[in-house]
């Protein structure tokens, strides 16, 4: 079964860090009850939902995306580039335990997982504001032995590579290819955002759905349109903290 681990959003939400868009007011009860509705949307989608307790005082720890990521073989726990952020990893560790043979992220290296996107063998490195090129070093020398080749991929004008284009399936991403170097995706099939909503390259490809948010109905269509099936939810209140679909989780 798949297993989704999720965190409770912080009472402290409204201090989230933001880096590409500007401040405004949320409204905690609704982004509470939209979260309610994304993990049961992944348990709709045959998710077990391990849900870890609110953080007090991490406002950003519902993103629990960026703590780790995970491969077939491992999972490694990152150094999150915010240093707000860096002391979610604990409790993240503790849950993905019984799960996977850890590995870590030390510094020098900074890295979200927003910023890792796995396609296979291939993992691609966002250089962003939060991870930098000293977390690709190590990377490669971490997972090489399990025949990982990493490679860095320049963005512009966006948090994370996850923000920019996402895995649809095996063959196929979803992309904005205005904010990423698109020379490393080239061989794949491209399903381009509509140039009117820029945020919409992130979506959550789950059992055979696709989870995604109502706000981009252009890019919804021509997801449909390519015969994929959508588990849409509004995360309008998380977008506001920068937040979209990917980050919400992590899929163990
Ligand atoms: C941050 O700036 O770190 C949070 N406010 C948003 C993180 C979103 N994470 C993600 O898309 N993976």
């Amino acid at each position: 079964m798949t297993v989704a681990i999720t965190r409770k959003i912080s009472p402290r939400f409204s201090e989230c860090e933001l880096t590409h868009i500007q401040r405004e007011p949320i409204d905690l009860e609704l982004a509470r009850q939209q979260h309610a509705s994304y993990t049961a949307t992944l348990s709709a989608l045959g998710c077990e939902v391990i849900e870890l307790p609110e953080e007090l005082s991490l406002p950003d720890s519902v993103f629990v995306e960026d703590t780790a990521f995970i491969l077939p073989e491992v999972a490694v726990i990152t150094r999150p580039g915010a240093d707000s952020r860096k002391p979610e990893t604990e409790s993240i560790v503790q849950a993905l335990t019984p799960y996977k043979t850890l590995l870590h992220l030390n510094a020098p290296a900074t890295g979200d997982g927003g910023d890792v996107l796995v396609l296979g063998k291939n993992i691609y490195i966002g250089k962003s504001t939060r991870s930098n090129s000293a977390a690709v070093t190590q990377l490669q020398n971490l997972l090489a032995p399990y025949g990982y080749a990493v490679a860095q991929v320049e963005l512009r004008d966006c948090l994370h590579l996850k923000s920019a284009l996402t895995k649809v399936d095996e063959e196929t991403v979803l992309i904005n290819p205005n904010w990423v170097d698109t020379t490393n995706f080239k061989n794949l099939r491209w399903i381009e955002i509509d140039a009117a909503e820029p945020h919409a390259a992130n979506c959550l490809p789950i059992n055979g759905k696709i989870l995604y948010p109502t706000a981009f109905p252009k890019t919804a269509a021509k997801l449909e349109a390519q015969g994929y099936a959508l588990a849409q939810v509004d995360v309008s209140e998380l977008a506001k903290a920068e937040g979209a679909v990917t980050c919400c989780s992590l899929i163990v």
